[in-house]
């Protein structure tokens, strides 16, 4: 077979660019790193996605592949090791609505509590957990979303085992507590200190920085 060449526009920091970073680490496959400035993007990276002009992009022997989602469905038909989506066409659309909701739903529920205050933050609050306890029952009695092994589900989720408790560190709010949401919970540990996982979590302090300076960013816009 023909060599085969892969590049990853990504940036330190994103929770989309780390879904691909796992998910290349699961399938064993070696890629080049582009790490993005998102506040003075490349050439290229405007070029491979000139429509949402965001990182992640995955380029595989010149073609450019763009939104996180449609990324891991990529790498999962073409190097078919390690399996992230389930054969079964129901399971598989099970495993589909679930990324989604995790994006349309989840993810901007949590950061509504994280970005607003007061009343406002309360409602944010009620959302959040609702949200949450959904996901509660879907990961119960698993130790992955995917069942034994890390799957689609799990990286889609990955951000929150990461960026949960820096979110509730800057804020002081516990919002995933291990006794409101015991496998939810024991999910985020599973998944953030899995061996294929751990090591490439941005830095902490570093994450801790940023995330306070978009907070401030926000309150000061909505202010
Ligand atoms: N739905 C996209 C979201 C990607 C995304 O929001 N990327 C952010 C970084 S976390 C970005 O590139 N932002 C640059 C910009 O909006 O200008 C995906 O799943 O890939």
């Amino acid at each position: 077979m023909a060599e085969e060449e892969m590049k990853l526009f990504r940036s330190w920091s994103s929770p989309f660019g780390m879904r691909v970073v796992h998910a290349l680490k699961i399938k064993g496959l070696q890629y080049e790193t582009i790490l993005e400035d998102l506040s003075n993007k490349s050439a290229s990276l405007l070029n491979y996605n000139p429509i949402h002009k965001k990182i992640p992009v995955f380029v595989h022997n010149g073609n450019p592949i763009c939104e996180s989602l449609v990324i891991l469905e990529y790498i999962d038909e073409t190097w078919t090791q390690s399996p992230l989506l389930p054969q079964d066409p129901y399971a598989k659309s099970t495993a589909r609505f679930w990324a989604k909701f995790g994006d349309d739903k989840v993810m901007p529920s949590i950061w509504s509590v994280f970005t607003s205050q007061g009343d406002a933050r309360e409602e944010a609050i009620v959302q959040a957990k609702t949200n949450l306890e959904f996901l509660e029952e879907e990961i119960k009695g698993k130790k992955f979303f995917g069942g034994e092994a890390i799957g689609y589900v799990d990286l889609a989720f990955g951000w929150m085992a990461n960026l949960i408790g820096i979110l509730e560190e800057i804020i002081d709010l516990k919002l995933v507590d291990a006794e409101k949401f015991p496998f939810l919970s024991a999910w985020m540990s599973n998944f953030y200190d899995d061996p294929a996982i751990k090591e490439f979590w941005p830095n902490r302090d570093r994450m801790v920085e940023k995330f306070k300076a978009m907070r401030e960013l926000h309150l000061n816009k909505v202010a």
